[in-house]
């Protein structure tokens, strides 16, 4: 699928140990692609999260087919051989992650060369070391505390957010502690959308049906 930065607009992220007791993922994705979702990414990290091959790649291609039935990307966290083996849209790598010039030259070699890049990059300083050339998207934050990610960078706030925006041309995707009632803050600074977990699975099913769309008209770039 064609990369457009209207799919950043309302971006869910979400793996197996961001689920709440007695959520499913499969579920709960669809009830997100249900009321407008744009994006869905599939993130195996942290403590709690899937380790076995295997098990990730059944629930990769699981997503894989429910998000082509709601024509929405799917973006796969950082594991470009997981990416790779469900045919996925895109895949996102963090600062820590393979270098860049390296996932380029496998993609391009795949059977799926189209597949779009986003780049986690917090600050000036990663944005300045880090090679754009082959990147569709950034994602950036955290712009409040957040408990989904144990290692996240400093907070940047609204203020750093808006120094990443005028500082490049790429479309940048809002990460961290954030939430639907951010929408309209979030959009002023110039970012493309809003990606979320935790403002995910606490919602119940008819705010995501109020929120999802009603953020997608708020984001317009
Ligand atoms: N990346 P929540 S923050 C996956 O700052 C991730 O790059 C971040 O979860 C970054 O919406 C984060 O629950 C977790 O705060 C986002």
């Amino acid at each position: 699928m064609q990369f457009s930065s209207k799919m950043l607009r309302s971006y869910l992220i979400i793996g197996t140990k961001d689920l709440l007791a007695g959520q499913d993922l499969l579920e709960l994705v669809e009830t997100a692609l249900k009321a407008g979702t744009t994006i869905v990414q599939y993130r195996e990290k942290g403590s709690g999260a899937i380790k076995n091959y295997a098990d990730k790649l059944a629930l990769a291609h699981q997503l894989k087919k429910l998000t082509l039935k709601y024509n929405v990307p799917l973006v796969i966290d950082d594991d470009l051989n997981l990416a790779l083996a469900i045919q996925a849209d895109g895949i996102h790598i963090g600062q820590s992650d393979q270098t860049v010039s390296k996932i380029v030259d496998q993609i391009k070699l795949s059977t799926n060369p189209d597949m779009f890049i986003g780049l986690s990059v917090s600050n000036l300083t990663q944005l300045g070391n880090s090679d754009l050339t082959n990147i569709s998207y950034l994602g950036s934050g955290p712009i409040k505390t957040t408990s989904s990610k144990a290692d996240a960078d400093p907070v940047i706030g609204l203020k750093g957010l808006t120094d990443l925006v005028t500082a490049t041309k790429l479309p940048i995707v809002a990460i961290g502690g954030v939430s639907f009632t951010d929408a309209k803050d979030i959009a002023r600074t110039g970012a493309c959308g809003l990606a979320m977990i935790s403002a995910f699975t606490h919602a119940k099913v008819t705010e995501l049906n109020t929120w999802i769309p009603k953020i997608n008209e708020i984001f317009t770039k």
